[in-house]
């Protein structure tokens, strides 16, 4: 218990109150099972962060000072139960009633089902953010869906993926969740606009044919060691009334009924594409409702506050969490304009005060555009409103620069080369006070090569916030015994603290502290080896490198250059008799969009030549490849602590940050790295000696393109490379049926390699064969690691708030 707790820990009481849950599930500490004490337990500590969420939320102080609202469709924010325990300081008390239960608490744990209600960086980044604000005390609400189905669920079929929905609620309900009714909102749909003519006056009105309710659900963001707790409030869709009466009333129960189904398919499933935009009718109708009951409560709670609408830039600011709630703006001018009629020079100046967009990619396929006609169809009146903040804008630019077309062509909010385009990300950057890129070399970027008119248009406007990890989940729980180390040391503050880290960074030559962190390492390698020989039967050699690669599957990503690399060393050791290597094992997880070919197309591929290498006798346990499925927050909290490497190896310009890297340097792993997104300022913290750069950077990716890419040159060049490459045409890996690899070989030879893998080819062996030698040098690789987790500490998501909060947001912490 630490001394801010507002509540003392009244052991019977809560073990009383355990009971009681058991009871309202049907069950008694005699017949219950784990999954039952699993329940008994979320459900008997929510109901103290619901109190301390009712009593955040009822805070005069918080009430009278600014919050920032982050909207997001995706928050990954995993497992709720451990971490919120480690927040309410209750870790030791509680794994003492359950022993006297007769469990063990970290089983218990097992039994919650990840929340998978994000795709992957971006959803993991706010629910990072989150974390940090409570932890802070910055006022904070987090607006997101209610996704009934998380991310799909992954399994391998002959090493196939295979999704399967994620019914991550079911059967008995997520225990941490509380329902709002008495905060639901109404979201309409489709109709028309009405010209209303009063007292002399014309004003326009949305007229929509569809209404659905708006649901939240709140769950609990725990302030570390303190009772604040703010809600991540999340809409889900529900027929306004089950039942359309008139024809219920007409004897048509199906027709009836359809409201209900329609409704109760809007938050149904969440799009599982990764930085890709699908352009769907049902998605767009997902941003909206989301970003309309935001809207519609963050405009609630600042009126019942008492303020006036023309402070709302005072007390609320909104964050767009990438384009997806772009929607937000012309939402909130309409409920400025048609409901509050205010003029249109009052609502934008109170909008383009109040919002603020993050952008986390370059990379064209993911930048959202929206059909003009589906809008306009879905959305009437917002589709006027965004060619009214258009219109002006291009007055803008025009005054800005006279008769320049081009200008205007790249900046307009509408595209109109081919079927006419709602640009997302443009009409962010207009209605927003603040533009932020994720990673210094990503902010560059956008304002270089994504938005170099908008840069000059709005000198000051894109800046930088480099993403950062929560050290609660990311160190502390998920890594106990480096923790318990770590405070040893310098202290148990770091965890709030992160910079603190740096006080480590004396100790790495210290013998015995290398000895204590190299067998903190091995204890945590023997966990995750454990795991594999559980589920995937495979036995793993804990002395070897453990080599992770960890994210989503995305061709800008490389799996399959690692995949070249792998390929390359069982080659050699089956082709060169003098040929010896450190032995390694290599670890893959990622989900592959189900819509993308090529993604899958690599899973197999890894998943084969695991195959064929794991199982020849003569490779012995120098070399094992392990595709881990289902990879998700809970399995992360597993590999992370044991990755000696790891793998960013994205080309160049292409990965916006990257936080998995930031993760993995804290756990005292080595980056294998291109310089692309926050690998750069992991460089930077850590110096070049403890980091394995390699590869082309962004001038070089330029200058490659600019003096044109052969792909073939390289394969003709390079014996090693070409030896890899023909193993994936022949039947090497898929013994009796050659060719069925042929599409990754193709990827980066017939389509010309896009992400120019073989041209990083050697360069990536290059240092490939340094992390071999020099992982034999125990003493020098234990300093390297040491290394690593003293002086990231820059990386804390806490520091990402503060950069947020001094440079844009502009909010005070209220202690509560
Ligand atoms: C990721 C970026 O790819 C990654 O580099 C970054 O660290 C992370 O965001 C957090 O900033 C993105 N995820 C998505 C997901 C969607 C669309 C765009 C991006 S960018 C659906």
């Amino acid at each position: 218990m630490t001394p801010k707790q507002q509540h003392a820990f009244d052991k019977s009481a809560f073990k009383a109150s355990m009971t009681q849950h058991l009871t309202q599930l049907g069950r008694t500490p005699e017949t219950a099972e784990m999954r039952d004490w699993y329940l008994a337990l979320g459900r008997a500590l929510a109901e103290h962060t619901t109190s301390d969420l009712v009593a955040t939320e009822n805070d005069l102080a918080i009430k009278q000072a600014k919050s920032v609202n982050y909207l997001s469709l995706e928050f990954l924010i995993g497992r709720l139960t451990g971490n919120n325990l480690i927040s309410m300081g209750l870790y030791d008390e509680i794994a003492a009633v359950v022993s006297e239960f007769g469990f063990g608490l970290t089983d218990l744990l097992e039994q919650e089902r990840d929340p998978s209600l994000g795709n992957g960086g971006l959803g993991r980044l706010a629910a990072c953010f989150m974390d940090s604000l409570a932890a802070q005390q910055y006022p904070a609400v987090g607006y997101g869906l209610h996704y009934e189905y998380g991310l799909f669920r992954q399994s391998f079929k002959d090493g196939a993926q295979q999704e399967a929905p994620d019914a991550w609620r079911e059967p008995e309900g997520y225990p941490w969740e509380v329902v709002r009714p008495d905060l639901a909102q109404t979201v309409g749909f489709y109709g028309h606009v009405a010209v209303i003519e009063e007292n002399g006056h014309t004003r326009r009105e949305w007229v929509p044919s569809l209404h659905i309710q708006a649901m939240p659900w709140d769950l609990p963001i725990v302030g570390y060691q303190s009772n604040t707790v703010y809600p991540l409030r999340l809409w889900e869709g529900r027929a306004l009334t089950p039942f359309a009466l008139d024809a219920f009333n007409d004897g048509d129960y199906t027709r009836a009924q359809q409201a209900a189904i329609d409704a109760g398919n809007l938050t149904k499933v969440l799009y599982p594409n990764d930085n890709h935009d699908a352009g769907k009718t049902l998605r767009l109708m997902q941003q909206y409702f989301h970003s309309a009951a935001s809207v519609g409560d963050i405009l609630r709670r600042h009126l019942d506050a008492g303020h006036p609408l023309a402070a709302l830039p005072d007390y609320e600011t909104i964050q767009l969490n990438d384009t997806h709630p772009t929607i937000a703006i012309p939402e909130l001018m309409r409920v400025l304009l048609d409901e509050h009629h205010l003029s249109w020079d009052d609502a934008w100046s109170i909008s383009s005060q109040t919002f603020a967009y993050t952008n986390h990619t370059l990379l064209p396929e993911a930048l959202e555009t929206w059909s003009e006609s589906l809008m306009a169809n879905l959305l009437p009146r917002h589709m006027e409103i965004i060619f009214e903040i258009n219109h002006r804008f291009l007055q803008d630019v025009a005054a800005k620069w006279p008769g320049d077309v081009r200008k205007q062509q790249v900046l307009s909010v509408i595209d109109d080369q081919g079927e006419r385009m709602v640009r997302m990300a443009n009409l962010c950057v207009i209605g927003s006070y603040a533009v932020n890129g994720v990673a210094a070399l990503h902010s560059e970027l956008v304002k270089r090569d994504l938005f170099p008119e908008f840069d000059a248009l709005y000198p000051g406007r894109i800046q930088n916030v480099t993403n950062g990890i929560t050290p609660r989940r990311w160190l502390k729980f998920c890594n106990p015994d480096l923790s318990a180390l770590i405070s040893e040391k310098i202290g148990d503050q770091w965890p709030a603290h992160l910079e603190q880290l740096e006080q480590i960074a004396q100790y790495a030559d210290d013998k015995a502290f290398q000895k204590a962190f190299m067998a903190v390492k091995k204890r945590n390698k023997q966990r995750l080896a454990d795991w594999v020989k559980t589920h995937l039967d495979i036995t793993l050699n804990t002395d070897a490198i453990f080599d992770v690669q960890i994210k989503r599957l995305h061709e800008y990503k490389r799996q399959h250059l690692n995949l070249l690399h792998v390929i390359s060393l069982y080659h050699r050791l089956i082709h060169e008799p003098n040929f010896d290597m450190t032995p390694r094992v290599v670890f893959f997880a990622a989900k592959a969009a189900p819509g993308y070919a090529l993604a899958k197309s690599i899973i197999f591929a890894i998943n084969k030549v695991a195959e064929t290498i794991n199982n020849d006798p003569r490779v012995g346990d120098k070399l094992k490849v392990v595709f881990i499925p289902d990879y998700r927050v809970s399995m992360a909290e597993i590999i992370i602590p044991a990755a000696d490497v790891s793998e960013q190896i994205s080309m160049a310009g292409k990965e916006a940050s990257g936080t998995g890297n930031m993760k993995m340097a804290l756990n005292g792993a080595l980056t294998i790295g291109t310089m692309d997104g926050a690998n750069v300022e992991i460089r930077e913290e850590v110096g070049d000696d403890n980091i394995y750069i390699f590869g082309l950077d962004v001038e070089g990716v330029n200058a490659l393109r600019e003096k044109g890419y052969h792909p073939d040159h390289e394969y003709h060049q390079q014996p090693l490379l070409k030896a890899s490459l023909d193993s994936l045409l022949d039947d090497t890996f898929t013994p009796g049926h050659p060719g069925l690899l042929r599409p990754v070989f193709d990827s980066v030879m017939a389509s010309g390699d896009p992400y120019l893998c073989l041209a990083d080819f050697a360069d990536y062996v290059r240092a490939h064969n340094q992390i071999d030698s020099d992982y034999r040098d125990s003493t020098l690789w234990a300093h390297k690691a040491i290394l690593n987790t003293a002086l990231v500490g820059k990386f804390s998501s806490d520091r990402s708030i503060r950069d947020y909060v001094t440079n844009i947001w502009q909010l005070k912490a209220v202690k509560r």
